[in-house]
């Protein structure tokens, strides 16, 4: 790399302490357990019996919940949100309650529950539950089986859960659905499922088509160019943690207009469960890819035995990348007759409008340019490690920002030291900004 170029990209600025704060705050929010009975981190081996171990939806709040007499009551309430999906892109989308995807519902089988639902959406909308077994009254489809919810108005939902699993929430209208109008609904079962697992985290799969320097998804084109975990495209995805030695569960949803090959690096994991609910462990085979279909969930449950930070990630290559095409305008990357200079004039627009610090560290041949197809993936490494830093990534090597992206998390697989001084950063991080982090959920 030439050093003027070095030195334009060290003197950006890097924006990081407002970012920053909304991270740990949706974080600190996510920690959360709602209402559920939480547990102590550092009894995550051992959770009295009876105790369900709350899902965690990094970067997605829990919905709380009150009781009224024997019944959960929520409140979910449809609205537009604007979503920063990656340090240099924020979104025009449609959620719940602020958030896209929209708060995550835990509930325990046999619970009686009720959704207070209010529209705050400028068209008609209704809420479907996706996989439950409820009367058809409850069903949510618009016109089927209830007169849509006008703007502004309210709807009850009521129904026994006699299910347990991994089902969802969402509109039932196309647009809005790839607006991102969908959330977890988690029914926690009666009695523990077998073997007992100690870390549980939900991903919700979703994809975004936005032309260059537009916020608002196109939700009637196919051709997507932003691939998030639970709203947001690495390296804005909060790493998950375990603790080495550790039983981990995933719950996966997808809800978009492609399957996602979801590979887990370093481990072989088994499917307990899909989004019809456990499944018998006679069927339980090894495997490190789930193919998760669009409106299916997949539970996967696997030893989290070697340390490490292990990639989760959609394997379709193009759903491994975030785009840069409104950042470039007029001059987007070309795959061929691509210059040193031409590269370093495109990042130069990019580092100007997206005030982070942005360095090639991958060092690439004297003569790459006589080479037919280059560059490929030279030029487009982005390190923002600062831009999101939170807890979760404390210890990661230098520029590993560089390496994620799109449909892509980790999970952090950690000896007992590390694990608790990570809980000891994201609590003492949770500590120092409760006051201003409530939320109205
Ligand atoms: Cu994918």
């Amino acid at each position: 790399m030439s050093g003027t170029r070095r030195r334009f990209f060290q003197d950006a600025a890097i924006f990081g302490a407002g970012l920053l704060g909304l991270s740990e705050s949706i974080e600190a929010q996510a920690e959360k357990p709602m209402q559920m009975r939480p547990r102590e981190a550092k009894h995550a081996h051992t959770p009295p019996a009876g105790t369900p171990l709350p899902v965690m939806t990094p970067d997605v709040a829990d919905l709380p919940h009150e009781m009224d007499g024997g019944v959960k009551v929520f409140h979910l309430v449809a609205e537009p949100v604007k979503k920063k999906i990656a340090p240099f892109k924020t979104l025009d989308v449609w959620g719940y309650n602020g958030s896209c995807p929209g708060p995550t519902i835990q509930v325990q089988q046999g619970d009686r529950v009720r959704v207070v639902f209010e529209n705050r959406l400028p068209e008609s909308t209704s809420l479907h539950w996706h996989g439950l077994e409820i009367p058809i009254e409850q069903d949510g489809v618009p016109y089927i089986s209830q007169k849509p919810v006008a703007p502004g108005e309210k709807y009850v939902y009521e129904f026994t859960v006699h299910q347990e699993g991994t089902f969802f929430y969402h509109a039932h209208s196309a647009m809005q659905e790839m607006m991102g109008q969908i959330g977890f609904f988690v029914a926690h079962p009666e009695k523990d499922y077998r073997p007992r697992v100690d870390h549980d985290y939900g991903l919700i799969l979703q994809e975004w088509a936005v032309l260059p320097s537009n916020t608002v998804p196109n939700t009637a084109a196919m051709e997507f160019n932003w691939l998030t975990f639970n709203g947001v495209a690495a390296p804005m995805t909060t790493p998950l943690l375990a603790r080495m030695g550790s039983r981990v569960r995933l719950r996966i949803l997808n809800l978009g207009m492609d399957h996602h090959p979801v590979h887990l690096h370093g481990h072989q994991f088994v499917v307990t469960g899909t989004e019809g609910g456990r499944a018998p462990e006679s069927t339980w085979y090894p495997m490190n890819t789930v193919l998760v279909g669009v409106a299916q969930a997949r539970v996967v449950e696997f030893e989290a035995k070697y340390p490490g930070a292990w990639m989760i990630h959609c394997h379709l290559p193009h759903h491994m990348m975030n785009s840069m095409m409104d950042l470039l305008r007029d001059r987007q990357i070309e795959t061929a007759d691509q210059t040193d200079m031409k590269a370093l004039s495109q990042m130069e627009s990019l580092a100007k409008s997206v005030p982070f610090e942005h360095v090639h560290h991958a060092p690439v041949a004297q003569d790459a340019e006589k080479v037919p197809g280059f560059p490929q993936d030279a030029f487009m490494e982005m390190g923002m490690d600062e831009v999101v830093e939170k807890p979760e990534t404390y210890g990661l090597p230098k520029n590993w920002s560089a390496g994620m992206m799109g449909m892509m998390t980790m999970i952090r697989v950690l000896p007992e030291k590390e694990y608790d001084a990570i809980m000891a950063k994201k609590k003492a991080g949770r500590l120092s900004t409760q006051e201003e982090h409530h939320h109205e959920l």
